[in-house]
C-alpha cells in the first residue's frame, strides 16, 4: 500500500503520544460503500435523552454526603471548586454540564449561600441531595445538551463479509502491525453519522484498567464477575468517509501538553473538553478529509511488550458540525491488559470455530458486541 508511506506524525507528546494521519487510506468508492452499507443496516441514536425516572433511580443509590464530597474534592482542600464538580459530569443525568449550568443549579437549590462559587464542607452538608436530584430531573434536556449527538451502526468485517470490509481489515492489520488473531477478533467497524449540530464532547475511547477490571471482549470467556468493565480498545483507527462542509474536526485538547492534569482542562470557565464551544482552543485538530485515516494508541506500553495504563493524552472529541453531515468510521483493536486472558480468548475463539457451533463461527465475536453500549 503506497498510502501507508504517507504517514505523518501529528503529535509526539512527552510520553510519546503517537498520532498518525494517513491520507487516501480509503478510496472515494470505499467510503461511499461503507456509508451505503451503514444506511442499509440502519443507524441508531448514540445517546438517548434521559428518562423521567432519574430521580427515583438516584434515590436508590445510598451514598453518604461525606463520601460524595470526598469523591469530588480532587485537590482535597475541603472545598468544591467549580471545575471539581464539572469533571464529574456523570452527575448530569446524561447531560453535558457547563459552568453556567452548575451556577444555575447552585442558585436553584441554594447550594452556595455566600455566593463565592465554591462549596465549603459546611455548605455541602446543608445541601439536600434530594433537592439536587429533583432539580436535575426537572431540567428539559435537548439532544444538543447531551455528551454525544450522533447516530451509529456496526458493520461486520470477519470472514464472509463484503470484500471491501475484509480488505480494510487487512489494511488495518498491516498498519497496526499487530498479530492477525488480535485484529480479526476485534470489534466490528462502527460507522457514525453526525448531522448538522452534531458533536461528541472530548472522551477516551477506553477506560482505566484496575486489577478488577474486565474487558468486554474477554469477559465472554472469563468466568469471573468484575465490578468494572471497559472495552479495552488498545488502538483507534478513525476513518473520515466524507468531506464536511463546516466544522466536524477531531480535537485532541491535551495531545501536546507537557503535563496532563484533568483539572487544567477547565480554566477560567473554559472547558476544553466542550467540543461545541471550545474546539478552537484545543492543542491538535484534524480536519475531516474523505479517505483519510487517523491512528493512535489509547494505552501506554507496560514496558514488556504488552498493554499498560490508559494514555490520558488520547482524550479527543468530535467538534460541532456547523454545516452539512459528517460520516466517520472507527476500527478499534481490543487487547486485554492481561496477556493470559487475551491468549485464552483466542483459544476459545479457535475452539468455537473448530466445533462449528454456528454456521459462521466468526460471527461469535460480532454477536458479543451487538448489545454493547459503552458510554465513554
Ligand atoms: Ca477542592
Ligand atoms: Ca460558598
Amino acid at each position: 500500500m503506497g498510502a501507508l508511506l504517507l504517514i505523518s506524525n501529528l503529535a509526539i507528546g512527552p510520553f510519546l503520544f503517537f498520532l498518525a494521519e494517513i491520507p487516501n487510506f480509503l478510496s472515494e468508492e470505499e467510503c461511499k460503500l461503507i456509508i451505503h452499507l451503514a444506511q442499509l443496516k440502519g443507524l441508531q441514536k448514540s445517546q438517548t435523552l434521559p428518562t423521567d425516572n432519574y430521580e427515583e433511580a438516584m434515590e436508590m443509590i445510598e451514598v453518604s454526603p461525606m463520601d460524595v464530597f470526598n469523591l469530588l474534592d480532587h485537590n482535597q482542600d475541603g472545598q468544591l471548586q467549580l471545575k471539581e464538580v464539572l469533571t464529574h459530569t456523570r452527575l448530569g443525568n446524561g447531560r453535558w454540564m457547563t459552568p453556567e449550568n452548575i451556577r444555575e443549579m447552585y442558585t436553584a437549590v441554594k447550594a452556595d449561600p455566600d455566593g463565592d462559587g465554591v462549596l465549603s464542607l459546611e455548605e455541602f452538608k446543608q445541601l439536600n441531595l434530594k433537592d439536587f436530584h429533583k432539580y436535575m430531573g426537572s431540567q428539559k434536556v435537548k439532544v444538543s445538551d447531551l455528551v454525544r449527538n450522533s447516530q451509529h451502526t456496526w458493520l461486520y468485517q470477519g470472514e464472509g463479509a463484503h470484500q471491501v470490509m475484509r480488505s480494510i481489515r487487512q489494511r488495518v492489520l498491516r498498519l497496526t502491525r499487530l498479530p492477525r488473531e488480535i485484529v480479526e477478533h476485534s470489534e466490528p467497524m462502527q460507522v457514525v453519522r453526525y448531522d448538522q449540530g452534531g458533536h461528541y464532547h472530548a472522551h477516551m475511547d477506553s477506560g482505566p484498567v484496575f486489577p478488577e477490571t474486565a474487558c468486554s471482549h474477554t469477559k465472554l470467556i472469563a468466568n469471573e464477575t468484575s465490578p468494572f468493565e471497559t472495552s479495552c480498545r488498545y488502538v483507534t483507527v478513525l476513518f473520515y468517509l466524507n468531506n464536511v462542509t463546516g466544522g466536524g474536526e477531531t480535537t485532541f485538547p491535551v495531545a501536546d501538553n507537557r503535563t496532563y492534569d484533568e483539572l487544567s482542562l477547565i480554566q477560567n470557565d473554559i472547558d476544553l473538553r466542550d467540543t461545541r464551544k471550545h474546539c478552537d482552543k484545543g492543542n491538535l485538530r484534524v480536519k475531516p478529509r474523505q479517505g483519510t485515516a487517523v491512528f493512535w494508541y489509547n494505552y501506554l506500553s507496560d514496558g514488556q511488550g504488552w498493554v499498560g495504563e490508559l494514555d490520558e493524552y488520547s482524550l479527543h472529541g468530535g467538534c460541532l458540525v456547523t454545516q452539512g453531515t459528517k460520516w466517520i468510521a472507527n476500527n478499534w483493536i481490543n487487547v486485554d491488559p492481561s496477556r493470559s486472558r487475551q491468549i485464552q480468548f483466542h483459544q476459545e475463539m479457535a475452539r468455537y470455530a473448530q466445533e462449528e457451533l454456528e454456521a459462521q463461527p466468526e460471527w461469535t465475536v460480532d454477536k458479543s458486541y451487538k448489545n454493547v453500549h459503552i458510554e465513554l
